[in-house]
């Protein structure tokens, strides 16, 4: 008998489930939880999927061992969010070795070969740190506010998303006369590191006027150590605030505290990046070509009207003041 060939249906019914392979950080903040439930959301058995997740605890050698595991498993394609640019190759050539395809996420990798990863997802990490400090530089003109002493508590040493923001501030200091850089203190993206961080830097200065956050978690505690030790956050550096500056803006706690003045501006930092890496594996499985970077529009939210629409005039960025429809 001749088997007869299943219909258009079945053909797509019986399109086989595709393998992914996903290498987290961590769970280290409020944007990585939400970066976690977008590849969830998306590589879904109905969407045809079956994700293996791995949590890096924040550690690379964690991330390594996951991805060797995909490579064993033979998955489909392995996703990779890497929580520090260097020491990748070995573990990429054996995926390449393999015929793995390899989707880099949110962070980058720095690989001696380009060719050791398929694409990359992700931000612009620079761009997000320069607009957080062209704000302050605006705000500070728009004050008249002739200096503001700085200090940059850093998020994980050597992530791209520390290299650049770290970079995005140090250029603006270098530019602007008003913006005086006192110290840079890694606090690894995490809460606790950056309160007990604050504490020292608060015995060890007594002129600290803004602290600029590498993200919402270490802002938060920031704020803990600056009211702990009697010293008020807000955006009215005159009156002796202190400035918290930060990035992520992922959570309403964090949106909440910048309509409440605690936090003066967010460089919004987009975690939604699970369609995005499916756009990718779809295009691989049409036999097309994804474009090797892609990155996502980001704004900044602000807590002070007086500010954006001497901003906005000045440069391109979106600004939003935050009120409380923005958060609804
Ligand atoms: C940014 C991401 C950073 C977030 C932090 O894309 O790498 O890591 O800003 C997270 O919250 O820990
Ligand atoms: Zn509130």
């Amino acid at each position: 008998l001749q088997k007869s060939e299943p219909a258009d249906s079945d053909k797509v019914s019986s399109k086989e489930t595709l393998v992914v392979g996903f290498s987290q950080v961590g769970a280290e903040s409020d944007w990585r939880s939400e970066n976690t439930e977008s590849m969830k959301q998306t590589f879904t058995a109905d969407n045809g999927y079956e994700l293996l997740f791995e949590d890096g605890q924040q550690k690379q050698a964690n991330q390594i061992m996951a991805v060797r595991t995909f490579i064993q498993r033979g998955v489909d394609y392995i996703v990779l969010a890497p929580v520090v640019e260097a020491g990748w190759d070995t573990v990429l050539q054996e995926a390449k070795d393999a015929g793995i395809p390899v989707i880099i996420v949110d962070r980058m990798v720095d690989v001696a070969d380009e060719e050791l990863y398929t694409a990359w997802v992700g931000s612009d990490f620079q761009l997000e740190g320069a607009k957080a400090s062209e704000w302050i530089n605006q705000y500070l003109q728009a004050k008249g506010i002739h200096n503001a002493n700085i200090v940059n508590i850093q998020g994980t040493i050597g992530a791209t998303a520390q290299i650049g923001r770290t970079q995005g501030l140090q250029e603006a200091c270098r530019a602007n006369s008003n913006m005086t850089l006192l110290a840079e203190v890694p606090g690894d993206f995490t809460l606790p590191k950056a309160k007990e961080v604050m504490e020292s830097l608060l015995k060890q200065y007594d002129d600290i006027n803004i602290v600029y956050c590498e993200n919402d978690n270490e802002a938060f505690g920031v704020i803990e150590a600056v009211e702990a030790a009697g010293k008020r956050v807000g955006s009215d550096i005159e009156a002796g605030e202190i400035m918290v500056v930060s990035f992520d803006g992922v959570k309403k706690d964090a949106m909440h505290y910048v309509l409440e003045d605690k936090i003066s501006c967010i460089a919004e930092c987009n975690p939604m990046q699970g369609p995005r890496v499916q756009a990718v594996i779809e295009q691989l499985e049409a036999g097309k070509e994804p474009p090797k970077f892609s990155y996502v529009d980001e704004e900044i939210y602000v807590h002070d009207e007086t500010v954006p629409s001497v901003f906005v005039e000045n440069i391109e960025y979106p600004v939003t003041v935050v009120t409380q429809d923005v958060i609804d």
